[in-house]
């Protein structure tokens, strides 16, 4: 049957979640609002629709980019069809009756484009009751001292997904420690090439390898610095 011919409404939830990953691959980003759609109206929560669809079909995309089977247009098509799930989630995720937990200024180092997970976890800061400044793509250590100065974020998160861009993460903290505010801000790092050695090593608090452990993690630095006052 050709793709043409599929009905996504028709589908069972296993079936139609293989078919968005199907479709993420290949960049249809109104079937993917559908199937978003559809899950959701299925009773799935928005953080499995997000994390069992979207995230694990962003995965295949990964892995065929990395061996070559995808190049960047067709890469391009299948973010911008997650970004277009997520613009549908996300007023449901970041809803949130919860008080408010602190301020994160975020954003991706310099020379780095790469926002899909940076946006999701501003997301799920949001649903979890932080306030989260986005500073977006490329952020040199200037703009986030800026932001740092203006905000007085108890958090700063910095995203980086290529292995070129994340030393930048030690540029900005050292720079932070010259400055005498290291001690002002919690540093949280991520990114699919980071882990908890290299946040170590560059002088962040903690390495967050997604978005619900950002959150965990936030909560509990903050807690623990505010038992420390
Ligand atoms: Co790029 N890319 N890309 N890319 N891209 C990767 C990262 C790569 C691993 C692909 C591969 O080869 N398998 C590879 C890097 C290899 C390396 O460095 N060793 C790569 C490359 C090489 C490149 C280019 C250099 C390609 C080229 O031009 N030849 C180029 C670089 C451009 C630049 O930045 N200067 C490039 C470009 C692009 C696109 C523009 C086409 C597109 C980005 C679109 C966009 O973001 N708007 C793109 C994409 C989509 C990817 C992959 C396929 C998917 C990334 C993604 O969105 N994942 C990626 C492959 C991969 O990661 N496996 C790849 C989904 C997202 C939910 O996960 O971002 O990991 P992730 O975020 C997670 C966690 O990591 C964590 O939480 C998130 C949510 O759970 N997290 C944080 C992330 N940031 C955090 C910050 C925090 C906390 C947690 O702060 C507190």
């Amino acid at each position: 049957m050709a793709d043409d011919d599929i009905i996504l409404a028709e589908l069972s939830d296993e079936d139609l979640v293989a078919q968005m990953k199907d479709d993420l691959y290949d960049g249809m980003k109104e079937e993917i609002e559908e199937g978003t759609r559809l899950l959701l109206d299925r009773g799935w929560t928005p953080y499995d629709v997000l994390t069992k669809s979207l995230v694990a079909g962003m995965q295949i995309v990964g892995e065929d980019f990395r061996d070559g089977i995808l190049f960047v247009p067709e890469v391009l098509l299948s973010a911008n069809a997650m970004k277009a799930g997520m613009a549908i989630l996300r007023p449901l995720l970041v809803e949130t009756g919860a008080p408010k937990q602190g301020k994160m200024v975020i954003g991706t180092v310099k020379g780095d484009i790469h926002d899909i997970g940076k946006n999701l976890v501003g997301m799920m800061m949001e649903g979890a009751g932080f306030e989260v400044v986005d500073l977006g793509i490329n952020i040199d250590v200037d703009k986030y001292l800026a932001a740092i100065e203006e905000h007085q974020p108890e958090l700063l998160g910095m995203s980086a997904l290529l292995t070129t861009t994340m030393p930048y993460m030690k540029v900005v903290i050292d720079t932070l420690v010259q400055k005498g505010i290291r001690e002002k801000v919690i540093v949280l790092v991520g990114g699919a090439p980071l882990n908890e050695d290299f946040a170590n090593q560059v002088g962040a608090d903690a390495y967050c390898r997604d978005a619900a452990v950002t959150v965990e993690t936030a909560r509990s630095l903050i807690e623990r610095r505010h038992n420390q006052l």
